[in-house]
């Protein structure tokens, strides 16, 4: 009887979160070197594309003298011939600080490059940036109502010019015109009418076009649904699908490339009230489905959260939700992670030590300054041993000092964070590997080939973590800090309420 249950726990819809790719929060936080630099950049990704982005740029140290930032494309074509450069402007108040404004012109995998000039030379980096249409945005009454009178104003009189021409053009000063040329006037104006509808009428369809192929921008761009199931037991199978028809076409999941070592990264995240957390990473198998034989793990309601970055270099983070029942199955094992505490409190206070399975503890660092949305902060967490001393056994976890996942109590935030920032180990490779840039992350944070070396030789890291990151909005967020000691990853869970 109970083999007939294979294949029912289904999968659900996802309700309208907004974004993706870090569902709900799209900004690009950064910190790596540019040569002897070491920089922290912000880019604030504008709602509407094409539309402009705000870059924020910080160096550590005040030997900069100039700031060079100009968009392209993240790969391929247009990645190696970019635009003239843009110079940031600095701060009159602080030295250290940079900003400057870019168009970004197309949706898609973007990348902004930063040139850095100053007293040690020159440097340069490349920061992926995820660009896409968020949003259409509504035309102000009163602007619509001026374009619209203009529009009648300048229709009609484009009839009567013509209809003057004709009837009084090469008139004599002082010669009346003719019955014959009244007559040609107004034939004159009524074909001209019919012109000036005509180009009016091919107006609105090519207005109504873009339209369209903008609201289909925007919903391509929407967070793609996760269909979770379970099948044969505890097998859960993920399978894409875009919001829009087209996504399915564009984006195959046949064809996502690895990111810090996994072609998936999935969060199982217990909702509501977040008192579980499952960090696995699926196989791929046929036909671009995803699956992974779960460990136990009580039946509950999940939020699905796959993360995959396309060929292109472009991160998605997949949503969705599945019940499942209370699944038996093998003990977590390599990158494979969990935990369990209590749930986010309604009203939350912000955490500042979170407790480890062993006695340690990850003391965030975090001053006594509230905490505020839409502003980019470095987290910076330190890690103790049982004995309350810095911890000597602190291993990279997928080739990087630690992972952190930022979540909204509402589910409509979530940020899956390194030491480098929110872009995706994937987009930084692909950035770095043309000659557009060269990024390298902070010191903490080897990637690719490097991680698996550091895998077999181990040796230990500094017993502390930062993430650059800022809020996108106000709200209860939950912090899942994961790290990895002597083997063991440890994961530590802070609560922040965010004005
Ligand atoms: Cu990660």
């Amino acid at each position: 009887m109970h083999r007939r249950m294979i294949g029912i726990f289904v999968l659900v819809l996802v309700a309208a979160l907004s974004v993706s790719a870090h569902v709900g929060s799209s900004d690009v936080f950064f910190e790596g070197d540019a040569g002897p630099y070491h920089l922290y950049v912000t880019v604030r990704v504008p709602q509407v594309i094409p539309g402009i982005a705000e870059i924020q740029v910080r160096s550590s140290s005040n030997d900069v003298e100039k700031i060079e930032i100009v968009p392209m494309r993240l790969s391929g074509a247009g990645s190696n011939f970019p635009p003239t450069p843009d110079v940031a402007e600095r701060s009159k108040q602080d030295p250290q600080f940079f900003t400057g404004s870019l168009w970004l012109m197309e949706s898609g995998a973007l990348k902004v490059r930063v040139s850095v000039e100053g007293s040690k030379g020159k440097g340069e980096l490349a920061v992926p940036v995820p660009a896409f249409a968020q949003r259409t945005l509504p035309m102000e009454r009163s602007l619509s109502g001026l374009l619209g009178f203009l529009m009648v104003f300048l229709a009609v009189g484009l009839v009567f010019i013509a209809g003057a021409a004709a009837r009084e053009g090469n008139l004599e000063p002082g010669e009346t015109p003719s019955p014959a040329r009244k007559r040609r006037a107004r034939i004159v104006m009524v074909i001209t009418s019919v012109v000036v509808l005509g180009i009016l009428f091919l107006g609105k369809a090519w207005w109504g076009a873009e339209a369209t192929n903008y609201k289909r921008t925007v919903s391509f761009f929407k967070p793609p649904v996760a269909e979770a199931e379970l099948e044969n037991g505890n097998r859960l199978v993920i399978r894409a699908k875009g919001q829009d028809p087209e996504w399915s076409k564009e984006v195959k999941m046949e064809d996502v490339i690895p990111d810090h070592n996994h072609l998936m990264h999935l969060f199982l995240i217990s909702a509501p009230g977040m008192d579980r957390l499952w960090h696995l990473h699926p196989e791929r198998g046929e036909g671009g489905a995803f699956m992974d034989d779960l460990p136990s793990m009580p039946a509950g309601h999940y939020e699905v959260l796959a993360d995959i970055v396309d060929k292109a270099g472009f991160p998605w983070t997949l949503v969705g939700q599945v019940d499942l029942p209370q699944t038996s199955g093998k003990p977590l094992q390599g990158d494979d992670s969990t935990w369990t505490g209590p749930a986010l409190a309604a009203q939350p206070s912000d955490t500042k030590v979170a407790q480890l399975a062993d006695g340690g503890r990850i003391i965030w660092e975090k001053g006594n300054a509230p905490l505020v949305a839409n502003t980019a902060m470095v987290f910076k967490f330190r890690v103790e041993d049982k004995d309350g001393k810095p911890a000597k056994d602190m291993e990279p976890y997928m080739g990087m000092a630690g992972h952190a996942e930022f979540v909204s109590s509402d589910m409509s935030v979530f940020a899956h964070i390194h030491p480098a920032g929110s872009v995706s180990m994937a987009a930084l490779e692909l950035a770095s590997a043309s000659p557009g840039g060269e990024a390298t992350p902070n010191g903490a944070n080897m990637q690719g080939g490097m991680a698996t070396s550091m895998q077999m030789t181990s040796p230990s890291l500094q017993p502390e973590v930062s993430f650059p990151y800022g809020f996108p909005k106000a709200g209860d967020y939950r912090i899942f800090v994961q790290i990895k000691r002597a083997g063991q990853v440890q994961t530590g869970v802070f609560d922040a309420r965010v004005q």
